[in-house]
């Protein structure tokens, strides 16, 4: 969210956060994802570990990533992008959480797998480029997809994707909105709110709902229901997103193929592998998928440019030292 039509943002609320140290945790805790789309969960991981997370994050973002070093991806001026996987170990942890994993076994009542991951960082730029959406209606497909149908009636009976979205600060301006209960009501027809049908989308603008968070905590939400960035704002934010998805609905297919390196995944049992995704199908090829874009950014051909321009300066630089040396040798 949230365009400039008339909406009622409730702030200050910590009713969905659930303490994972409770012991009555999953139970109340999937009430909520259950009744409300989505839920907060607390103390999942400990203090340690989302450092050990956040160490990479922002070696990351300190910098692009141009010829071959590591550093983000910048698919257009309001956020740069990084897979999520290759954070590293501590990352893979954490989607592979045991307590969450249980949850949302439990939640989808089916098998699930990782779909997608990766780490934002929006800039705050107060402006609107992600408005209130569901990430799915009937005519969604990626090009790849294998589905040979339509998601039709029975797949929106399902939980179709949960979305999984990782503070990495505190987060209040900018942070995920949800409109409770939308996944009961989402209009499988459009999936940005907007061209919702007006029952649906008058609903919806009447009651978002700002999920603010600590450092740490973790948002899981069904994807059918009405959410997106609160926009605009001009604070930054900075989060891993992710996505699993029900094998039941999508059989094994990931959006696209999601990076990783292989000395990360030494000792994850064959199910773990299995949520990771290890094996799925692309739905997209590697191109194609959004966070790989930065060729169509307006200064992207003088970057190209600039980049050949000066490793071509560098190699004459060589060229002319080399020369250089050589002459001197051969003078001694
Ligand atoms: O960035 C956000 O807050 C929402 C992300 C999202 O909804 C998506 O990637 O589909
Ligand atoms: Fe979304």
């Amino acid at each position: 969210m949230l365009k400039k039509v008339k909406y009622n943002l409730r702030k200050n609320e910590t009713y969905y956060v659930h303490d994972c140290k409770n012991s009555n945790f999953e139970k109340n805790a999937l009430k909520q994802i259950r009744t409300e789309g989505f839920v907060v969960l607390r103390n999942l991981i400990t203090e340690d570990h989302i450092n050990k997370i956040i160490k990479p994050v922002d070696q990351i973002l300190s910098k692009p990533n141009i010829g071959g070093n590591l550093g983000y991806y910048r698919k257009d001026i309001f956020k740069k992008m990084y897979d999520a996987l290759l954070l590293g170990r501590p990352v893979i942890d954490l989607f592979l959480n045991k307590k969450m994993l249980i949850f949302l076994k439990k939640y989808f009542n089916s098998d699930f797998y990782l779909a997608e991951a990766n780490l934002k960082y929006d800039e705050g730029l107060d402006h609107v480029y992600f408005p209130m959406h569901s990430d799915f209606d009937k005519n969604w497909k990626m090009p790849l997809a294998s589905r040979s149908s339509d998601l039709g009636t029975e797949d929106f009976k399902k939980i179709i994707g949960c979305g999984i979205m990782v503070y990495l600060e505190d987060t209040t301006d900018g942070a995920f909105c949800y409109s409770p209960e939308s996944h009961k009501f989402h209009d499988p027809n459009n999936s940005s709110v907007e061209n919702w049908n007006e029952e649906a989308r008058n609903k919806v603008y009447q009651n978002i709902l700002r999920i603010e968070g600590k450092k740490g905590d973790v948002v899981l939400f069904n994807d059918l229901g009405a959410h997106g960035p609160e926009q605009p704002v001009k604070v930054h934010r900075k989060v891993l997103l992710g996505d699993y998805y029900n094998k039941e609905v999508f059989g094994f297919e990931a959006k696209t193929a999601i990076p990783v390196y292989l000395s990360d995944l030494s000792n994850l049992n064959s199910e773990q592998l299995e949520i990771l995704g290890v094996g799925a199908k692309a739905m997209s090829y590697a191109e194609d998928y959004h966070t790989r874009h930065f060729n169509r950014m307006k200064c992207s051909k003088i970057v190209f440019r600039a980049f050949t321009s000066l490793v071509y300066l560098e190699k004459l630089r060589f060229k002319i030292l080399n020369f250089l040396r050589k002459i001197k040798s051969l003078k001694n």
